[in-house]
């Protein structure tokens, strides 16, 4: 049997070597007449006839005799679970053993989730079966093609069988004959069923209690005549589906496996672009704040001031000055008496009398040869609080630039990591369209794309938000070009 990792966790049905049993799965509809064919089945492999009818699965008219109800005990709990509404009914003929499936309608009233959720269900449960032998579509034969739940139900059909199985359909058109079915067959394309595949039966003894055609002899005629039709039917079917052999149900696994990646990878594929537009923003801010430090640093630049300084230089001269001691001026430039005693003889002093050009006493001037100039110079000072701040933001805009520089590294990082996502996605649906050419992406991923629409939607990054709805719009296209022809452009 399968020694796939991916079916580890799958019980398998136990007691029973696989190899023995023709496992068979019937789908379709509610109402398409599963439980009606199971029961019939039951008289055909327990010898049941109209006047001691043998029902597996009781009606409103026949009471259940073969105590199938409690068939589910024969799963472990965990398989129980799986399968849900899923009914093994085991019967044998010459030592050939035979399980019919009988599972959840399809199309049911309560809508399209609980659809997917019995799709998955039938799924599992032929996964866990090991082998089968036949998947039967049972198709109510008077209904035209063109109603709108067939053809979803077909199309669910369509998405849920591998190719491996594709020889091993089998169609059951119930409530006809081969005559008078008005079921196209055709509907089902592009599967093509094999002649010997198609069966027609008028399984109506359980349509109405027994008292209704028993004791009538026109009615119990018809009746009876369709019973034996159907049962030689049944012998044809029961006999090709030994035919059809069994064919590993590892498929079933790997569908839902690449199916639960592909919408785990759509997931995780949001979540990059989530991160990508947090990162988008930041990088966003950070760039606006490496401006504001900039602004700082240049608007704080000018911290060093010049100041004209005021000094007094003694320049030489070859002769003598009279200086004031107290003002530090020249009072005689190039005095006469050229530096001899005393400086009575000076014209700025007449005796005794005051400096004639300061005021100051004669005692306070002497003789000097040079003459102080007054001169200024250029001094340097620094803003200590300006300094402080232009220090404070070249620090600063140092640590933005470091982070920019990280932040950027960080979204080509990502960048990368969310192109090899979409590849994944995309590798992941082309394996599982070489598993089951016929699966419907575009239904399949309907609601997860949609979610993924209404994720991008509330980015709020621009930039981010573009990119993630054109990349998801990409992935839609792409699995549509799948659903209409195997291969798809990406
Ligand atoms: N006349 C006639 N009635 C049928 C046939 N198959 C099913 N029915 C009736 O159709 C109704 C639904 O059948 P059922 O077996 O419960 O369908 P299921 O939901 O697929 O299990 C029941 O009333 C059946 O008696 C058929 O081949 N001929
Ligand atoms: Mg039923
Ligand atoms: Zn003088
Ligand atoms: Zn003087
Ligand atoms: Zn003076």
């Amino acid at each position: 049997m399968s020694h796939r990792s991916t079916s580890k966790q799958i019980p398998r049905i136990e007691n029973r070597s696989s190899k023995n049993v023709y496992n068979v799965l019937l789908v379709g509809e509610t109402g398409s007449g599963k439980s009606t064919l199971i029961n019939y089945l039951t008289n055909f492999f327990r010898g049941g006839t109209l006047q001691s009818l043998k029902i597996a699965i009781p009606s409103p008219h026949y009471r259940a005799t073969e105590g199938f109800a409690h068939h589910e005990n024969d799963l472990d709990d965990a398989m129980k679970s799986k399968t849900g509404k899923c009914t093994f009914y085991n019967f044998s003929l010459n030592g050939t053993h035979y399980a019919f499936i009988d599972t959840p309608g399809l199309s049911d009233t309560s809508g399209r989730n609980k659809d997917a959720e019995n799709i998955l269900k039938i799924m599992d449960v032929a996964e866990m079966s090991g082998t089968i032998a036949a998947v039967m579509l049972v198709i109510n034969g008077t209904v035209s093609r063109r109603t709108a739940t067939l053809t979803s139900t077909i199309n669910m059909m369509k998405s849920s069988v591998p190719d491996v199985l594709l020889k091993n359909l089998v169609v059951v058109l119930t409530n006809c004959s081969a005559t008078s079915a008005n079921f196209d067959v055709g509907a089902l394309s592009p599967w093509i069923i094999a002649e010997k595949n198609k069966f027609y039966m008028n399984n109506s003894a359980l349509s109405k209690p027994m008292t209704f055609w028993m004791d009538d002899e026109e009615k119990f005629d018809e009746i009876e005549r369709d019973w034996k039709k159907s049962m030689r039917t049944l012998d044809k079917m029961v006999k090709q589906i030994t035919q059809l052999g069994h064919v590993t149900s590892n498929a079933f696994g790997e569908m839902r496996t690449k199916k639960s990646e592909i919408k785990a990878e759509l997931n995780a594929h949001m979540s990059d672009m989530k991160k990508l537009n947090a990162l988008r923003n930041k990088l966003t801010d950070l760039q606006h704040a490496e401006n504001v430090a900039a602004n700082a640093v240049s608007s704080y630049s000018n911290y060093r001031k010049n100041t004209e300084v005021e000094y007094v230089e003694n320049k030489p001269t070859p002769y003598y000055n009279v200086i004031c001691r107290i003002h530090g001026t020249v009072c005689c430039l190039n005095c006469e008496r050229n530096g001899f005693w005393p400086m009575t003889f000076c014209s700025y002093f007449v005796g005794l009398s005051p400096c004639r050009n300061c005021g100051c006493g004669i005692g306070d001037h002497f003789d000097a040869q040079y003459e102080p100039v007054k001169k200024t110079k250029t001094v340097e000072t620094i803003l200590e609080e300006t300094k402080q701040l232009y220090d404070q933001s070249t620090h600063q805009r140092a640590m933005i630039r470091g982070q920019l520089c990280n932040l950027s590294g960080d979204l080509d990082f990502l960048e990368k990591e969310v192109d090899a996502k979409i590849q994944k996605i995309i590798d992941n649906c082309r394996a599982l369209q070489k598993i089951c050419s016929q699966f419907n992406f575009s239904d399949e991923l309907a609601s997860t794309i949609a979610a993924l629409k209404a994720d991008a939607g509330s980015l709020t990054n621009l930039e981010v938000k573009a990119d993630a709805l054109a990349k998801i719009a990409r992935i839609q296209s792409f699995t549509t070009s799948l659903s209409t022809k195997p291969g798809g452009k990406w």
